[in-house]
């Protein structure tokens, strides 16, 4: 029997609910509490369900020469996307490719687009210590649509329900996701977040996730987009493992880049 997950909206009362139950019934009720969408057992992201790229036409992915998906990414322009620095550290920029229009890996969808140029924050040594930012210039111009980048800090506030995309691993050391993949995931506040993480930088890094774990970005979803409504505020950059109790997904803080995003895009 694989492993239920709880549904994502009010995770507290429903956990309560769950520990009710369980506490009276057993273990085995919990498996008819959980039954919104998200108690799928292949749910994610961790913990997710799919998504479209209807309702998110800026969500893309990177692959490597092997034409292996190994990052997520966000269209910033017409010919620019959004990732992690180190994604593109990752592969040679010749030999990255960008996929748009593609919901589900194993079809034809969209299109492939290479990169002219990888511009990676100057600062940029390891996800841990923030500045995981770059910008890829494609060859040739985007389908989908630009995400609107945040400018405003107050999208921040603790509690704030976001949503994070991608392809990326649907459990902790787990298979990648054949399509795409979204959850809801609250914004948590800088204090919290600094006592699950040391290198924690809140002027360049957010957090976003459940106290609880459940529900999280993965391995394979880096670089890819957390966004409110369709405005843009994190790009995926690291974490302790996936889903974990009291370790939030770590997310490049987006208004702290969102000028230096605006130059890289000038003009493409
Ligand atoms: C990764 O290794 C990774 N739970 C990305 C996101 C998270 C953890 C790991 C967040 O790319």
């Amino acid at each position: 029997m694989p492993k239920t997950r709880l549904p994502g909206r009010r995770p507290n009362a429903v956990l309560a609910a769950a520990a009710l139950v369980t506490a009276m019934l057993g273990a085995a009720a919990l498996t008819t509490v959980a039954t919104g969408p998200e108690a799928a057992a292949s749910g994610a992201i961790v913990g997710g369900e799919k998504a479209s790229l209807a309702e998110h036409p800026y969500a893309v992915y990177l692959v490597d020469d092997a034409g292996t998906q190994f990052c997520g990414g966000v269209i910033v322009s017409s010919s620019a996307v959004a990732t992690a620095a180190h994604c593109a550290e990752a592969v040679s920029t010749k030999d990255i490719r960008v996929v748009v229009g593609r919901e589900d890996k194993r079809t034809n969808e969209g299109s492939t687009l290479s990169v002219s140029k990888a511009w990676v924050h100057p600062d940029f040594e390891k996800a841990e210590e923030g500045d995981d930012i770059a910008v890829l210039t494609v060859r040739g111009r985007l389908p989908g649509r630009a995400v609107s980048v945040a400018r405003d800090t107050d999208v921040y506030a603790a509690g704030t329900k976001a949503t994070v995309l991608g392809w990326g691993r649907v459990a902790d050391g787990g298979d990648r996701s054949d399509y795409l993949r979204g959850a809801v995931v609250p914004m948590v506040s800088d204090s919290t977040c600094k006592q699950a993480y040391g290198s924690y930088d809140p002027a360049s890094m957010v957090c976003a996730g459940y106290q609880q774990g459940g529900i999280d970005a993965c391995k394979g979803d880096s670089g890819g987009p957390l966004v409110i409504g369709d405005t843009l505020v994190g790009i995926v950059s690291f974490g302790d493992g996936c889903a974990k109790p009291g370790k939030p997904g770590v997310y490049t803080r987006v208004t702290t880049f969102a000028g230096t995003i605006a130059q890289q895009t000038r003009g493409r």
